[in-house]
């Protein structure tokens, strides 16, 4: 259903929709999955992982293909996608610097085997700098404001020891001096989880930085207490944390899998993705995904439901009000699956 009504080819879609989803608008149709969209300072375009090649032959471009994964940036009414990477690395978590001109990423191009440095480009993909070059460190999933970098730092051992909890760390980055990044590493928050999985990775994920600055939003893997269709997920809550370090709020409580928030233009409310327990035996996945509006305090929350059909709901962010033309408030813009998988495309 773009404009015109019309539902576009393809397996995955990437959506508009205001928060009342009165109305939904299909901006991308394929069986390339794009996610992990994040929309400019200015409002204009959104920058987003396009899984980019089958590498598994199954007909379909997504998780399972996570070395194919390339960035694209498109305007936010879904015209002009262009990719800005193409190589047989991965290319992931892209977000936009300070000026709205460079997008911040990570990527294992200069490491292999998902050793991931941050890179800086500009919006053609050119004039490429690695600005943390550690070989034995992950950075990934950042976040830029002013000149701090927050992202998940993940040192690396032992090569046959995957990292069982991750942290949120801080660092020093200013664009007009890219060299000189990556220093005065700090550690944000301490996750104080003694579980061990082989299925997950506990602690802390997908940090950013509120619109005025001041404080990171991120999510916290508690456990893996529950599980739907025997995948385990567990309770996820949004947490936030001052910029500067300090106390921790928890903002969503509750069993519930609270996925990637994302701040509103004007840093009042969340957007985010949750999966909950299903009571449904037959059809467990039905129902157990939507997306979420909530105050930044954890109040008013509320589904976002209405003309939202769809199997999977990910990762929204926000269309500021007037970027689209028509939208007199702000809109969320989000990725999503069909029921039907219609592999007519491609
Ligand atoms: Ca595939
Ligand atoms: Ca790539
Ligand atoms: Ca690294
Ligand atoms: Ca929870």
């Amino acid at each position: 259903m773009d404009q015109a009504g019309e539902r576009l080819p393809g397996r995955y879609g990437v959506f508009l929709a205001p928060v009342d989803a009165s109305e939904m608008r299909q901006i991308y149709g394929g069986n390339r999955l794009r996610n992990y969209l994040r929309v400019s300072p200015d409002g204009e375009w959104v920058v987003y992982v396009e899984y980019a090649s089958d590498e598994n032959d199954d007909g379909y471009a997504n998780q399972a293909d996570i070395k194919g994964t390339e960035i694209g940036i498109m305007r936010v009414d879904g015209s002009e996608a262009r990719l800005l990477t193409t190589n047989d690395r991965v290319d992931t978590t892209p977000t936009w610097a300070p000026d709205g001109a460079h997008i911040l990423f990570a990527s294992d191009r200069d490491n292999e085997d998902y050793r991931y440095d941050l890179f800086v480009m500009d919006l053609y993909g050119e004039n490429v700098v690695n600005i943390t070059n550690t070989p034995n460190i992950i950075e990934v999933d950042p976040s830029w404001a002013g000149t701090t970098i927050v992202a998940i730092l993940l040192p690396i051992e032992d090569e046959n020891t995957p990292p069982t909890l991750q942290a949120i760390w801080a660092m020093d980055c200013d664009l007009a001096d890219l060299e000189a990044c990556s220093t005065n590493v700090r550690q944000l928050t301490f996750p104080n989880i003694d579980k061990q999985s082989e299925n997950y990775i506990f602690g802390d994920f997908n940090p950013r930085i509120s619109p005025d600055g001041t404080t990171v939003a991120f999510y916290r893997h508690r456990n893996e207490d529950w599980s739907i269709a025997n995948i385990p997920i567990g309770d996820i809550d949004i947490m936030t944390i001052p910029l500067e370090g300090g106390a921790e709020t928890i903002v969503s409580q509750g069993t519930e899998a609270d996925l990637m928030p994302a701040w509103s233009p004007d840093g009042t409310r969340f957007a985010f993705a949750v999966i909950a327990p299903s009571d449904d035996e037959e059809n467990p996945l039905e129902n157990a995904n939507d997306l979420v509006v909530m105050n930044v305090d954890g109040g008013n929350r509320r589904l976002v439901e209405g003309s939202l059909d769809l199997m999977f709901e990910q990762m929204p962010d926000w269309v500021p009000a007037g970027a689209l033309g028509d939208n007199d408030e702000d809109w969320l813009i989000f990725s999503g699956e069909w029921w039907d998988g219609n592999p007519e495309q491609d």
